[in-house]
Protein backbone atom coordinates (compact mmCIF):
# COMPACT_ATOMS: atom_id res chain seq x y z
CA UNK A 1 0.00 0.00 0.00
CA UNK A 2 1.44 3.35 -1.07
CA UNK A 3 0.52 6.15 1.63
CA UNK A 4 1.78 9.49 2.25
CA UNK A 5 0.93 9.11 6.22
CA UNK A 6 3.89 5.86 6.43
CA UNK A 7 6.14 7.98 3.90
CA UNK A 8 5.74 10.56 6.46
CA UNK A 9 6.36 8.47 9.68
CA UNK A 10 9.21 7.51 7.69
CA UNK A 11 10.67 11.36 7.20
CA UNK A 12 10.17 10.78 3.47
CA UNK A 13 9.19 13.70 1.28
CA UNK A 14 5.79 13.78 1.16
CA UNK A 15 3.31 15.96 -1.58
CA UNK A 16 1.28 17.13 1.16
CA UNK A 17 1.08 16.71 5.25
CA UNK A 18 -1.13 13.78 6.15
CA UNK A 19 -3.68 14.04 8.80
CA UNK A 20 -5.66 11.73 11.40
CA UNK A 21 -6.89 12.46 14.44
CA UNK A 22 -6.82 10.91 18.11
CA UNK A 23 -10.19 9.77 19.33
CA UNK A 24 -11.22 10.14 15.20
CA UNK A 25 -13.83 7.48 15.98
CA UNK A 26 -16.02 8.51 19.25
CA UNK A 27 -18.52 10.06 21.18
CA UNK A 28 -18.89 13.45 18.71
CA UNK A 29 -20.22 11.05 16.16
CA UNK A 30 -23.72 10.38 16.28
CA UNK A 31 -23.58 6.73 14.72
CA UNK A 32 -21.16 6.50 17.49
CA UNK A 33 -23.81 7.67 19.84
CA UNK A 34 -26.43 5.24 18.22
CA UNK A 35 -24.20 1.80 18.79
CA UNK A 36 -23.70 2.63 22.45
CA UNK A 37 -27.23 3.05 23.07
CA UNK A 38 -27.05 -1.06 23.13
CA UNK A 39 -23.87 -1.37 23.82
CA UNK A 40 -21.54 -1.03 26.06
CA UNK A 41 -18.27 0.30 25.70
CA UNK A 42 -16.03 -2.89 26.24
CA UNK A 43 -18.69 -4.99 24.17
CA UNK A 44 -17.80 -2.91 21.28
CA UNK A 45 -14.25 -3.16 21.46
CA UNK A 46 -14.68 -7.16 21.92
CA UNK A 47 -16.99 -7.63 19.34
CA UNK A 48 -14.94 -7.77 15.90
CA UNK A 49 -17.56 -6.53 13.58
CA UNK A 50 -18.52 -3.69 15.42
CA UNK A 51 -14.79 -2.88 16.14
CA UNK A 52 -14.97 -2.64 12.28
CA UNK A 53 -17.85 -0.32 11.64
CA UNK A 54 -16.73 1.99 14.64
CA UNK A 55 -13.01 2.18 13.17
CA UNK A 56 -14.79 2.62 9.39
CA UNK A 57 -17.23 5.38 11.30
CA UNK A 58 -15.01 8.46 10.59
CA UNK A 59 -13.50 7.20 7.27
CA UNK A 60 -16.79 7.63 5.65
CA UNK A 61 -17.28 11.49 6.44
CA UNK A 62 -13.86 12.25 6.61
CA UNK A 63 -11.20 11.84 4.06
CA UNK A 64 -8.73 11.57 6.35
CA UNK A 65 -5.20 9.65 5.73
CA UNK A 66 -5.27 6.74 8.46
CA UNK A 67 -7.33 5.19 10.43
CA UNK A 68 -7.30 3.82 13.98
CA UNK A 69 -8.66 0.53 15.51
CA UNK A 70 -11.33 1.01 17.65
CA UNK A 71 -10.39 -0.13 20.97
CA UNK A 72 -9.12 1.18 24.58
CA UNK A 73 -5.66 0.71 26.29
CA UNK A 74 -7.49 -1.09 28.89
CA UNK A 75 -8.01 -4.27 26.59
CA UNK A 76 -5.65 -6.15 27.76
CA UNK A 77 -7.04 -6.30 31.55
CA UNK A 78 -9.38 -8.43 29.91
CA UNK A 79 -6.50 -10.99 28.91
CA UNK A 80 -4.79 -10.41 32.19
CA UNK A 81 -8.64 -11.34 34.06
CA UNK A 82 -8.53 -8.05 36.16
CA UNK A 83 -12.12 -7.02 37.04
CA UNK A 84 -12.73 -3.28 35.46
CA UNK A 85 -15.14 -1.79 33.70
CA UNK A 86 -15.29 1.23 30.88
CA UNK A 87 -17.74 3.78 33.07
CA UNK A 88 -19.38 6.13 30.83
CA UNK A 89 -18.31 9.63 31.19
CA UNK A 90 -14.99 8.52 33.51
CA UNK A 91 -13.58 5.86 31.76
CA UNK A 92 -11.52 2.91 33.17
CA UNK A 93 -12.45 1.90 36.70
CA UNK A 94 -10.48 -1.71 38.12
CA UNK A 95 -12.44 -3.08 41.10
CA UNK A 96 -9.44 -3.77 43.09
CA UNK A 97 -6.74 -1.62 42.53
CA UNK A 98 -3.31 -3.27 42.53
CA UNK A 99 -1.07 -2.27 44.89
CA UNK A 100 1.31 -5.48 46.62
CA UNK A 101 3.70 -8.03 45.71
CA UNK A 102 0.97 -11.06 45.81
CA UNK A 103 -1.12 -9.10 43.14
CA UNK A 104 1.49 -8.22 41.06
CA UNK A 105 3.19 -11.96 41.17
CA UNK A 106 -0.84 -13.08 40.53
CA UNK A 107 -0.52 -11.28 36.89
CA UNK A 108 -0.79 -14.15 34.57
CA UNK A 109 0.66 -12.57 31.32
CA UNK A 110 0.36 -16.40 29.33
CA UNK A 111 -1.58 -17.16 26.49
CA UNK A 112 -2.66 -13.39 25.76
CA UNK A 113 -2.53 -13.85 22.13
CA UNK A 114 -5.67 -16.52 22.30
CA UNK A 115 -8.03 -14.06 24.99
CA UNK A 116 -7.30 -11.33 22.37
CA UNK A 117 -7.99 -12.65 18.92
CA UNK A 118 -10.92 -11.19 18.79
CA UNK A 119 -8.65 -8.37 18.40
CA UNK A 120 -6.86 -9.84 15.34
CA UNK A 121 -9.94 -10.69 13.57
CA UNK A 122 -11.41 -7.21 13.76
CA UNK A 123 -7.58 -6.20 12.25
CA UNK A 124 -8.23 -8.89 9.19
CA UNK A 125 -11.81 -7.47 8.50
CA UNK A 126 -10.77 -4.05 8.65
CA UNK A 127 -7.16 -5.19 6.30
CA UNK A 128 -9.53 -6.74 3.63
CA UNK A 129 -11.57 -3.05 2.55
CA UNK A 130 -9.59 0.24 3.95
CA UNK A 131 -7.91 1.61 1.21
CA UNK A 132 -5.65 4.02 4.13
CA UNK A 133 -3.54 2.68 6.55
CA UNK A 134 -4.82 0.93 9.75
CA UNK A 135 -2.96 2.13 13.09
CA UNK A 136 -2.99 -0.37 16.06
CA UNK A 137 -1.79 1.04 19.73
CA UNK A 138 -1.67 -0.27 22.90
CA UNK A 139 -1.05 1.84 26.55
CA UNK A 140 2.39 2.09 27.82
CA UNK A 141 3.67 0.20 30.96
CA UNK A 142 3.24 3.46 32.87
CA UNK A 143 0.05 4.58 31.81
CA UNK A 144 -1.55 0.98 32.07
CA UNK A 145 -0.25 0.86 35.60
CA UNK A 146 -1.64 4.38 36.29
CA UNK A 147 -4.98 2.66 35.76
CA UNK A 148 -4.39 -0.60 37.69
CA UNK A 149 -2.65 1.10 40.88
CA UNK A 150 -5.13 4.22 41.65
CA UNK A 151 -7.79 2.29 40.38
CA UNK A 152 -9.65 4.88 38.54
CA UNK A 153 -8.87 7.81 35.89
CA UNK A 154 -6.88 10.09 38.33
CA UNK A 155 -5.64 13.96 38.45
CA UNK A 156 -2.20 13.86 40.13
CA UNK A 157 -1.52 10.21 40.25
CA UNK A 158 -0.37 10.04 43.90
CA UNK A 159 -0.73 6.32 44.40
CA UNK A 160 1.25 5.54 41.50
CA UNK A 161 4.25 8.32 42.34
CA UNK A 162 4.01 7.03 45.71
CA UNK A 163 4.73 3.89 45.21
CA UNK A 164 7.58 4.72 42.36
CA UNK A 165 10.12 6.17 45.30
CA UNK A 166 8.50 4.02 48.38
CA UNK A 167 8.57 0.82 46.79
CA UNK A 168 10.88 0.37 44.06
CA UNK A 169 10.55 -3.37 44.08
CA UNK A 170 7.29 -3.73 43.63
CA UNK A 171 6.99 -1.08 40.95
CA UNK A 172 9.88 -3.08 38.74
CA UNK A 173 7.93 -6.18 39.20
CA UNK A 174 5.13 -3.99 38.35
CA UNK A 175 6.44 -2.81 35.45
CA UNK A 176 8.16 -6.05 34.56
CA UNK A 177 5.14 -7.55 33.62
CA UNK A 178 3.36 -4.67 32.55
CA UNK A 179 6.08 -3.99 29.37
CA UNK A 180 5.20 -7.86 28.59
CA UNK A 181 1.67 -7.14 28.29
CA UNK A 182 2.14 -3.82 26.09
CA UNK A 183 4.78 -5.98 24.03
CA UNK A 184 2.19 -8.77 23.39
CA UNK A 185 -0.69 -6.45 22.46
CA UNK A 186 1.66 -5.15 20.32
CA UNK A 187 2.74 -7.91 18.67
CA UNK A 188 -0.95 -9.35 18.45
CA UNK A 189 -1.90 -6.37 16.12
CA UNK A 190 1.37 -6.34 13.94
CA UNK A 191 0.58 -9.93 13.01
CA UNK A 192 -2.66 -9.69 11.97
CA UNK A 193 -1.31 -6.81 9.69
CA UNK A 194 -2.08 -3.14 11.61
CA UNK A 195 0.79 -1.17 8.91
CA UNK A 196 1.65 1.47 11.97
CA UNK A 197 1.31 1.04 15.86
CA UNK A 198 1.38 4.47 18.28
CA UNK A 199 2.23 3.82 22.14
CA UNK A 200 0.23 5.75 24.47
CA UNK A 201 2.22 7.26 27.37
CA UNK A 202 -0.63 9.47 28.02
CA UNK A 203 0.47 10.54 31.84
CA UNK A 204 3.62 10.08 31.85
CA UNK A 205 4.53 13.56 31.70
CA UNK A 206 3.94 14.60 35.31
CA UNK A 207 7.23 12.24 36.31
CA UNK A 208 10.43 14.56 36.76
CA UNK A 209 12.50 13.78 33.99
CA UNK A 210 15.14 11.46 36.62
CA UNK A 211 12.17 9.59 38.08
CA UNK A 212 11.33 8.86 34.44
CA UNK A 213 15.54 8.07 33.72
CA UNK A 214 15.22 5.36 36.71
CA UNK A 215 11.77 3.98 36.89
CA UNK A 216 10.23 4.00 33.53
CA UNK A 217 12.71 4.54 31.00
CA UNK A 218 14.49 0.96 31.19
CA UNK A 219 10.85 -0.51 30.07
CA UNK A 220 10.54 1.54 27.09
CA UNK A 221 13.87 0.83 26.28
CA UNK A 222 13.10 -3.02 26.35
CA UNK A 223 9.95 -2.63 24.86
CA UNK A 224 11.29 -0.98 21.70
CA UNK A 225 14.00 -3.60 21.56
CA UNK A 226 11.41 -6.21 21.18
CA UNK A 227 9.32 -4.04 18.55
CA UNK A 228 12.70 -3.67 16.66
CA UNK A 229 11.91 -6.75 14.20
CA UNK A 230 8.66 -4.84 13.06
CA UNK A 231 8.48 -3.20 9.57
CA UNK A 232 6.10 -0.72 10.67
CA UNK A 233 6.40 2.47 11.91
CA UNK A 234 6.11 3.72 15.44
CA UNK A 235 4.54 6.31 17.21
CA UNK A 236 5.19 7.42 20.77
CA UNK A 237 2.32 9.97 22.49
CA UNK A 238 2.28 11.17 25.75
CA UNK A 239 0.79 14.79 27.78
CA UNK A 240 2.98 17.06 29.04
CA UNK A 241 6.66 15.56 28.05
CA UNK A 242 8.79 18.17 26.62
CA UNK A 243 11.47 17.54 29.53
CA UNK A 244 10.88 13.87 28.42
CA UNK A 245 11.70 14.43 24.44
CA UNK A 246 15.77 13.48 25.03
CA UNK A 247 14.70 10.28 26.96
CA UNK A 248 11.73 9.38 24.62
CA UNK A 249 14.54 10.49 21.80
CA UNK A 250 16.76 7.81 22.74
CA UNK A 251 15.15 4.52 22.06
CA UNK A 252 14.30 6.12 18.50
CA UNK A 253 10.35 6.11 17.76
CA UNK A 254 9.87 6.72 14.18
CA UNK A 255 7.42 9.54 15.25
CA UNK A 256 6.90 11.39 18.44
CA UNK A 257 3.52 12.83 18.74
CA UNK A 258 3.55 16.23 20.99
CA UNK A 259 0.55 17.92 23.04
CA UNK A 260 -0.92 20.98 21.87
CA UNK A 261 1.52 23.61 24.47
CA UNK A 262 4.76 22.05 22.11
CA UNK A 263 6.15 24.69 19.95
CA UNK A 264 6.84 21.83 16.83
CA UNK A 265 9.47 24.54 15.34
CA UNK A 266 11.54 24.26 19.26
CA UNK A 267 11.24 21.10 19.31
CA UNK A 268 12.67 20.01 15.56
CA UNK A 269 15.04 22.01 16.35
CA UNK A 270 16.32 20.83 19.67
CA UNK A 271 14.99 17.52 21.35
CA UNK A 272 13.08 15.99 18.66
CA UNK A 273 15.13 16.97 16.02
CA UNK A 274 15.94 13.12 15.01
CA UNK A 275 12.53 12.29 14.57
CA UNK A 276 9.25 13.19 12.59
CA UNK A 277 6.50 15.15 14.75
CA UNK A 278 2.97 14.39 14.79
CA UNK A 279 0.42 16.67 16.25
CA UNK A 280 -0.73 18.79 17.54
CA UNK A 281 -3.62 21.44 17.49
CA UNK A 282 -5.88 22.41 20.32
CA UNK A 283 -8.46 20.19 20.00
CA UNK A 284 -10.90 22.89 21.60
CA UNK A 285 -10.10 25.00 19.03
CA UNK A 286 -12.90 23.52 17.62
CA UNK A 287 -15.42 24.90 18.70
CA UNK A 288 -14.57 28.59 17.51
CA UNK A 289 -15.65 30.07 14.23
CA UNK A 290 -14.18 28.51 10.98
CA UNK A 291 -12.07 31.86 11.22
CA UNK A 292 -10.47 31.10 14.36
CA UNK A 293 -10.44 27.55 13.51
CA UNK A 294 -8.57 28.12 10.31
CA UNK A 295 -5.73 30.18 11.89
CA UNK A 296 -5.30 27.74 14.44
CA UNK A 297 -4.67 25.44 11.50
CA UNK A 298 -2.70 27.27 10.00
CA UNK A 299 -0.38 28.22 12.66
CA UNK A 300 0.11 24.39 13.01
CA UNK A 301 1.19 24.30 9.71
CA UNK A 302 3.54 27.12 9.80
CA UNK A 303 5.49 25.51 12.86
CA UNK A 304 6.03 22.12 11.30
CA UNK A 305 6.71 24.14 7.71
CA UNK A 306 9.98 22.60 6.58
CA UNK A 307 11.15 20.17 9.16
CA UNK A 308 12.06 16.63 8.89
CA UNK A 309 9.02 15.24 8.45
CA UNK A 310 5.33 16.47 10.64
CA UNK A 311 2.16 14.24 10.55
CA UNK A 312 -1.30 16.54 11.42
CA UNK A 313 -3.44 15.49 14.68
CA UNK A 314 -4.54 17.23 17.85
CA UNK A 315 -2.96 17.65 20.72
CA UNK A 316 -5.05 14.87 22.29
CA UNK A 317 -8.17 13.26 21.59
CA UNK A 318 -11.33 14.82 19.69
CA UNK A 319 -13.44 16.16 22.54
CA UNK A 320 -17.16 15.03 22.88
CA UNK A 321 -19.31 17.47 21.20
CA UNK A 322 -17.05 18.39 18.59
CA UNK A 323 -18.85 19.65 15.75
CA UNK A 324 -18.78 17.49 12.81
CA UNK A 325 -18.56 20.21 10.68
CA UNK A 326 -15.34 21.50 12.10
CA UNK A 327 -13.70 18.28 11.91
CA UNK A 328 -14.53 18.38 8.13
CA UNK A 329 -12.82 21.76 8.03
CA UNK A 330 -9.99 21.07 9.71
CA UNK A 331 -9.29 17.30 7.35
CA UNK A 332 -9.58 19.69 4.19
CA UNK A 333 -7.42 23.11 5.36
CA UNK A 334 -4.65 20.04 6.37
CA UNK A 335 -5.18 18.70 2.55
CA UNK A 336 -4.99 22.04 1.03
CA UNK A 337 -1.65 23.00 3.00
CA UNK A 338 -0.29 26.32 3.08
CA UNK A 339 -0.31 28.87 -0.32
O1 LIG B 1 -18.28 5.63 24.64
C1 LIG B 1 -17.66 5.82 25.71
O2 LIG B 1 -18.16 6.29 26.74
C2 LIG B 1 -16.24 5.39 25.79
C3 LIG B 1 -15.27 6.50 25.71
C4 LIG B 1 -13.98 5.87 25.22
C5 LIG B 1 -13.61 5.69 23.88
C6 LIG B 1 -14.36 6.12 22.65
C7 LIG B 1 -12.98 5.29 26.02
C8 LIG B 1 -12.96 5.18 27.50
N1 LIG B 1 -12.00 4.77 25.19
C9 LIG B 1 -12.36 5.00 23.87
C10 LIG B 1 -11.64 4.54 22.68
C11 LIG B 1 -10.19 4.74 22.61
N2 LIG B 1 -9.33 4.75 23.68
C12 LIG B 1 -9.45 4.87 21.43
C13 LIG B 1 -10.14 4.76 20.08
C14 LIG B 1 -9.48 4.93 18.85
C15 LIG B 1 -9.56 6.36 18.34
O3 LIG B 1 -10.48 6.68 17.56
O4 LIG B 1 -8.62 7.12 18.61
C16 LIG B 1 -8.11 5.04 21.80
C17 LIG B 1 -6.91 5.28 20.92
C18 LIG B 1 -8.06 4.95 23.20
C19 LIG B 1 -6.82 4.99 23.99
C20 LIG B 1 -6.90 5.40 25.41
N3 LIG B 1 -7.76 4.97 26.37
C21 LIG B 1 -5.95 6.23 26.03
C22 LIG B 1 -4.78 6.85 25.32
C23 LIG B 1 -5.24 8.04 24.53
C24 LIG B 1 -5.47 9.28 25.34
O5 LIG B 1 -6.59 9.77 25.32
O6 LIG B 1 -4.49 9.75 25.95
C25 LIG B 1 -6.29 6.36 27.38
C26 LIG B 1 -5.57 7.17 28.43
C27 LIG B 1 -7.44 5.56 27.59
C28 LIG B 1 -8.15 5.33 28.86
C29 LIG B 1 -9.56 5.76 28.73
N4 LIG B 1 -10.54 4.99 28.14
C30 LIG B 1 -11.71 5.68 28.11
C31 LIG B 1 -11.48 6.96 28.70
C32 LIG B 1 -12.51 8.03 28.86
C33 LIG B 1 -10.12 7.01 29.07
C34 LIG B 1 -9.39 8.17 29.72
C35 LIG B 1 -9.69 8.24 31.18
C36 LIG B 1 -8.82 9.25 31.89
O7 LIG B 1 -9.06 10.46 31.77
O8 LIG B 1 -7.88 8.83 32.60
Amino acid sequence: MSSIFIDACYGRKVPRTPIWMMRQAGRYLPEYRALRIDHRMLELCRNPALVAEVTWQPLRRFPLDAAILFSDITVPFLALEIGFEIAPGVGPVVETPLRSAPQVAALSIDEMQGKLDFVAQAISLLKSELKVPLIGFAGAPFTLATYLVEGKPSRDYKTVRKMIYSEPHLWAALMEKLTDVTLSHLRIQAAAGVDALQVFDSWVGVLPAATYAAAVLPYMSRLWKGLSGLDIPLIHFGVGTWHLFPQIQSFKPHVVGVDSTVSIRAAAAGPLRDTVIQGNLDPACMFASQDVIAASVRSVLEEARGIRGHIFNLGHGVLPETPIDAVSQVVDLVHKGLD
